[in-house]
């Protein structure tokens, strides 16, 4: 079932960094119209001075393109320099090659692949159901290597639309779950997986899915221990800013099940608080807010032991816990929500801030009353400041305090000695506060948490601001907001493995998969529904299809917002082309420089500097200079503030590094990204926590490189701005601020 088409566009993708003049073409693949989307173009200067070159097969020059690019910026006063190109071509008859040409100079060369193996065919694995799943299928060719010039698309035309979409782009083949619950109210799913051989394609395969048949079929089971026995109906998790109004049905249920759950004792397992309690527990917030009062008892013994104060941070279990954690509560929305009487397939929306617009609080939590006036919306939390102290109650996300760059972290478990934490964490035990935070918790979990908790002052009450709600590890649970924000995080997880599943994968370690329990620690267990326990494992949480539920959507966020360059598609694997795959191995971790004391933070913020050990420094610049050697990690620069300490969770600084201006100018200024402090009092107290404080890690390497990288710089200036004023009775203190090299 081959079939050539008469392709009259291609559509090149590849990535160039205009600094350094290093680029390359990733796919090119052809496609019988144009794709790409208007309105890329205002980011685009007038000359780039890139080109796509055509050739024919005698090296004659059939024509110039120049392509749009799409570039990375992660903050508005940086110039910066790394694009993505995603440029549609218009393909003359005599096309045999494409060069991608900076200022003239020739970086990469495109030559299709002309020839192609028939036994391709035999090894399409296609519409496979998953074992015990009929909602999800698994398409792909294993066992096909890669061919320079070859690349496999698999695309899905769901019935009610015109266009195919892309699933997934790959050399080798891409292997790719399609879940019949992405394509709402479409019957039937056209599937087809191409071969794509330069400037033609060629269909290896395509079937026609029956969606409605499937679905629902298996009703979901709520007692089982294992959640893959129980989990037969895929739910479906939506952006809660496009459920189609401010109190869409999804949206009104949750607040019905909130309301309902909220008048439960503290101690039935399937009340609000005791779900709360399970991720942290403080009596004097709790009862000063109205969460609790002096009489009412908390869990007995057995149970605290057993499900409170389980919330995994600082840890490569942060993520698959707070899965786990996630799942049940759904279960016990789902299953509230059906007794009230409501639709039995609900989901938990999820909040993706960095979507345009919708960094704002969704309206339904913003308001005191129910949608037809009545007061006592459950979904309203009062102890949920915002980021602004002048307007508290004002909740919205700052887009310059939150970035993206964790996703393009490639390894799931890093170091706690400096060196990049990884996109997970660090390798821990059972961990209910650990001082070092990963890449994507670090980044953007802590500071949404403070951002939306925010903090205020209760005179004569404490002499120290109190966090709201959402500020601090031992009340965020009993916000509602939470939940949407987790699932948020939840998401990047899976659309970080989406974005390069050759490279960014979960730890394969046992005791990593089989958890803390399995070191004689304790177990991650929730109550279902009914009460019973479940015990799951990060192993379990890994393995994302064979779960219960999926999302609408896996695009990180919208490229112009969070500064990453999204795919083009849900579900696409695009923006994994924009950088070349990590190189892997041991890295060395060595201080190239550090302050001399302590750095208390108050008002807007603090300043210091840095002083650089000369050998290192040029160690650093010459290892930037040169590149790394094949296979070898690249040279990492990156920012430690260890030890911070205070007594303010809602914290959050954004950090810049300087360097004095020439002839006393005023210093340049680089963004280097944000720290938020959610966790810090706990883990600033020594009877609660460690007294250690937090530690946080910022990859510097290019705005280093800028300030410092040609070697001739004695120190390097540290510049930290509060997003609130930090009150002096908070006693934020950071313990020492070290620039480090990690490299070969
Ligand atoms: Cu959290």
């Amino acid at each position: 079932m081959s079939e050539h088409q008469g392709d009259t566009f291609v559509h090149v993708i590849a990535n160039i960094d205009t600094e350094t003049g290093k680029g390359s073409i990733r796919y090119v693949l052809p496609s019988r119209q144009r794709t790409s989307s208007a309105g890329r173009a205002a980011a685009n200067p007038p000359d780039n001075q890139v080109r796509l070159v055509l050739l024919d097969a005698a090296g004659t020059v059939l024509g110039r393109v120049q392509p749009e690019l799409r570039f990375e910026a992660c903050h508005g006063d940086e110039k910066p320099t790394r694009a993505i190109i995603q440029q549609d071509v218009e393909v003359p008859a005599a096309l045999s090659e494409i060069d991608l040409e900076y200022r003239g100079q020739k970086l990469d060369a495109f030559r299709p692949e002309r020839a192609t193996s028939e036994a391709i065919e035999e090894s399409v694995t296609f519409g496979l159901p998953l074992p015990g799943h009929p909602d999800k299928l698994t398409l792909g060719t294993p066992g096909i290597g890669q061919r320079a010039g070859v690349t496999y698309l698999i695309q899905a035309k769901p019935n009610n639309a015109a266009q195919w979409q892309t699933l997934a782009v790959g050399q080798p083949t891409p292997q790719f779950v399609v879940d019949k619950n992405q394509f709402p109210g479409a019957a039937s799913l056209e599937v087809r997986i191409t071969q794509n051989t330069g400037f033609q394609s060629r269909t290896l395969d395509q079937r026609t899915i029956e969606l409605a048949t499937n679905r629902g079929a298996v009703p979901e089971g709520l007692g089982g221990a294992n959640i893959g026995a129980a989990a037969a109906v895929t739910h479906v998790r939506r952006n809660v800013w496009e459920l189609g109004g401010d109190w869409a049905d999804p949206i009104l249920w949750y607040a019905r099940a909130v309301g309902a759950l909220r008048t439960k004792a503290i101690n039935d397992r399937t009340s609000w608080r005791f779900w709360a309690g399970m991720h942290g527990y403080h009596q004097g917030l709790w009862e000063f807010y109205g969460y609790k009062s002096a009489a009412e008892p908390i869990p007995t013994g057995a149970d605290f032991d057993k499900f409170w104060e389980q919330c995994q941070h600082g840890s490569w279990f942060f993520l698959p816990w707070h899965r786990g954690y996630l799942i049940g509560f759904e279960k016990l929305i789902r299953s509230t929500v059906q007794t009230l009487g409501g639709p039995a397939d609900w989901a938990l929306p999820y909040w993706n801030y960095f979507k345009a617009n919708q960094n704002g609080l969704p309206p339904a939590f913003g308001s005191p009353d129910w949608p037809d006036g009545q007061g006592n919306n459950p979904l309203f939390i009062e102890q949920r400041w915002g980021p602004d102290p002048q307007q508290p109650g004002n909740v919205f996300i700052p887009l310059d305090a939150v970035d993206l760059n964790a996703m393009t972290v490639p390894d799931f478990t890093g170091v706690a000695s400096g060196g990049d934490p990884g996109f997970g964490g660090v390798d821990t035990g059972f961990e209910h506060g650990g001082d070092t935070h990963g890449d994507l918790e670090s980044q953007p979990h802590d500071q949404v948490h403070g951002l939306v908790g925010g903090e205020k002052l209760f005179p004569g009450v404490s002499t120290r601001p109190l966090p709201g709600l959402m500020s601090a590890p031992q009340t965020a649970g009993l916000d509602p907001i939470f939940w949407l924000h987790h699932a948020n995080i939840d998401r990047l997880w899976e659309a970080w493995r989406r974005l390069d599943p050759a490279n960014n994968s979960d730890p394969q370690q046992a005791r990593w998969k089989d958890g803390p329990a399995s070191l004689g620690q304790r177990s991650f267990v929730v109550p279902l529904a009914n009460g019973t326990p479940w015990e799951f494992t990060p192993g379990q949480m890994s393995d994302f299809a064979s779960l219960d539920y999926t999302y609408s959507d896996f695009t990180p966020g919208d490229p112009l917002v969070a500064g990453m360059p999204g795919p083009a598609r849900p579900g696409a694997a695009l923006a994994g082309g924009a950088a070349m795959p990590p190189p892997r191995g041991p890295a060395t971790v060595e201080v190239v420089g550090a302050s001399s004391g302590p750095l208390p933070v108050t008002g807007a913020g603090a300043q210091t500097s840095v002083q650089l050990d000369a050998t290192m420094r040029d160690k650093v610049a010459a290892n930037l200079a040169s590149g790394p050697a094949p296979g070898a990690r690249a040279e990492t620069v990156l920012l430690n503030l260890e030890n911070v300490r205070g007594y303010s969770d809602a914290t959050v600084l954004k950090v810049y590094l300087e360097s004095p201006g020439p002839g006393g100018a005023p210093p340049i200024e680089r963004p280097v990204g944000s720290i938020g402090l959610f966790g810090v009092t706990k883990a600033t107290d020594p009877n609660v926590g460690r007294g250690e404080g937090l530690s946080y890690v910022l990859n510097i390497t290019k705005a280093y490189s800028e300030l410092a990288g040609s070697g001739n710089a004695d120190k390097i200036g540290v510049r930290l701005k509060a997003v609130a004023p930090v009150h002096d009775a908070a006693d934020v203190k950071i313990g020492r601020i070290s620039i480090v090299r990690q490299g070969g």
